[in-house]
């Protein structure tokens, strides 16, 4: 089956992101958007648009039926949902199946099995997967549970089964605490979502998050294309990514790999997906859970290996044996992404939302902007409010990082706070450029005295004037190196 023409179920950076890539292969495109998107950028850049209602998720974003519809009307094949929204929905991808559509993605057997975490404990098990020692099932049997902890040793984890992101997980400290986080576990994870399963685990301190990403095809062919570093996080909101993590060895990036194919193959897996591993202080790793859809962070991993990771889930949706070979891929360069959230991080990082007054993105040799803005649109309230992905590329894990430090003082975004000089603050931390760091760092080090603004738009008018006039009055006439280290260094006055 080819597919000719693509509805995007999705907004914003990544709707658009997708499209570019459709577009690229000859495939029609078409957006959805809310009343708040009518003039969002996914939706000029697709083909054909269609509003699908009101502006909360509720009513738009997530409406299945509505969006199958269109896609009748328009003749559409194949939906490509993103992620978030209807993205990981097993029913979702079972109602497309129905309507004679394509999904672009795994089938909703494999979202199932990994959307519940002791179903995918239970489909790994015959695979020798390094798990957290713990619980294989829901917990029934508090004197059991207990008995287990104790042998395990505290602290430990309870976790929800249906949880995910850090949704639904409590420390337990000692066997004393036992049965008062357990009440609180098990009746957050029923409010939350509607299943009151729960288990233990070995509660790992300070660990790092390593994910590797993979592709299978619909034939049984599955690769890897190697790990993420995402332990820079901010409750459980990823903040810096990168590629390839700095302590990853050879051979444990090649066990982890296989690990993950194995996790993959264990339920059927096809399309793109993520598996999650914790890493400890000694880099044992563990298999936490699966993410059955393309992640934020995907685009480090086509930095470092040159695959379009989108092209190839369209290719494996029509049916395709994937043409990349385990033993064609190798990692190239280094490629670190930061998130540009519409956040305060000196107040909280109190969402701030409003209008992008001055949105410039950097530019050069590099360095890739992923985003859905353009300069006077404004920020809508009823998403999630990344402005942009920024990420850099270069041969090293430094040159990646210089760049990242240049492009982050290139952006210039005024009419919102934004989480760039939080993201500076990362890199330019010691520990952060040492690779020495895990899932703690932000905690351990960030506090917002520690925030350098970058400099607004008024501060670059400013020091533009001001080396003017360097040049215009400094007698003799410098020569070039003279004012450059001028500029530079009233610059840097500026900007205490
Ligand atoms: C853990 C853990 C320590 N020990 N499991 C948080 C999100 C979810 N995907 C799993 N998480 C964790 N599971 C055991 N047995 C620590 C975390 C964790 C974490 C994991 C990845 C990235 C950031 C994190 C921040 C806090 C806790």
């Amino acid at each position: 089956m080819t597919i000719k023409k693509i509805l995007v179920a999705n907004r914003g950076e990544i709707a658009l992101r997708i499209m570019r890539t459709a577009r690229e292969m000859g495939i029609q495109t078409v957006a959805i958007y809310s009343e708040a998107d009518r003039n969002a950028l996914h939706v000029r850049y697709a083909d054909e648009a269609v509003c699908v209602g009101p502006p909360p998720s509720a009513e738009s974003y997530l409406r299945a039926d509505v969006i199958i519809d269109v896609c009748r009307n328009l003749q559409v094949d194949a939906i490509h949902p993103g992620y978030g929204f209807l993205s990981e929905n097993a029913n979702f991808a079972r109602q497309v199946r129905e309507a004679g559509l394509i999904f672009i993605g795994p089938s909703p057997e494999s979202i199932d099995v990994m959307g519940s975490k002791l179903a995918a404990k239970a489909a790994v098990a015959g695979y020798n997967i390094p798990m957290v020692p713990g619980t294989p099932s829901a917990i029934t049997d508090r004197t059991e549970a207990k008995a287990i902890s104790a042998k395990i040793g505290y602290p430990i984890l309870i976790k929800a089964s249906a949880g995910g992101g850090g949704k639904g997980m409590r420390v337990v400290e000692q066997e004393a605490d036992f049965d008062e986080q357990m009440d609180r576990a098990v009746s957050e994870a029923q409010s939350a979502f509607g299943d009151g399963s729960v288990f233990i685990e070995k509660y790992v301190t300070s660990p790092r998050h390593v994910e590797i990403q993979v592709l299978g095809d619909q034939h049984g062919n599955i690769i890897h294309l190697f790990e993420r570093e995402c332990s820079v996080q901010r409750r459980h909101q990823k903040v810096v990514e990168e590629a390839p993590s700095a302590i990853l060895t050879p051979e444990i990036r090649e066990a982890m790999g296989r690990a993950a194919v194995d996790v993959a193959r264990a339920c059927g897996y096809y399309g793109a997906g993520t598996v999650e591993f914790i890493v400890n202080d000694k880099l044992d790793f563990y298999f936490l859970e699966m993410n059955t859809r393309l992640q934020v962070e995907h685009p480090v991993t086509e930095q470092i290996t040159g695959v379009d990771l989108v092209k190839q889930m369209i290719y494996i949706a029509e049916g395709k044996p994937l043409t990349i070979k385990q033993e064609d891929l190798q990692i190239k360069g280094h490629a670190v992404e930061v998130r540009v959230y519409a956040e305060d991080p000196a107040n909280n990082f109190l969402p701030d939302v409003g209008t992008l007054d001055t949105y410039v993105r950097p530019q050069g040799n590099g360095v890739r902007v992923d985003d859905g803005f353009e300069q006077g649109m404004a920020i809508p309230i009823y998403y999630d409010p990344m402005i942009a992905k920024l990420i850099t590329y270069g041969d090293s894990r430094e040159e990646a990082i210089q760049k990242m430090i240049r492009a982050i003082d290139e952006y210039e975004i005024s009419g919102v706070q934004t989480t760039l000089p939080f993201c500076r603050f990362v890199m330019e931390h010691d520990a952060f450029r040492s690779g020495q760091f895990d899932t703690g760092f932000v905690s351990r080090y960030f506090t917002p005295d520690k925030l350098t603004p970058t400099p607004d738009t008024h501060e670059r008018e400013l020091a533009a004037v001001l080396s003017a006039w360097l040049l215009e009055t400094a007698k003799p006439k410098p020569n070039g190196a003279t004012v450059t280290a001028a500029r530079q260094s009233k610059w840097k006055a500026n900007r205490l």
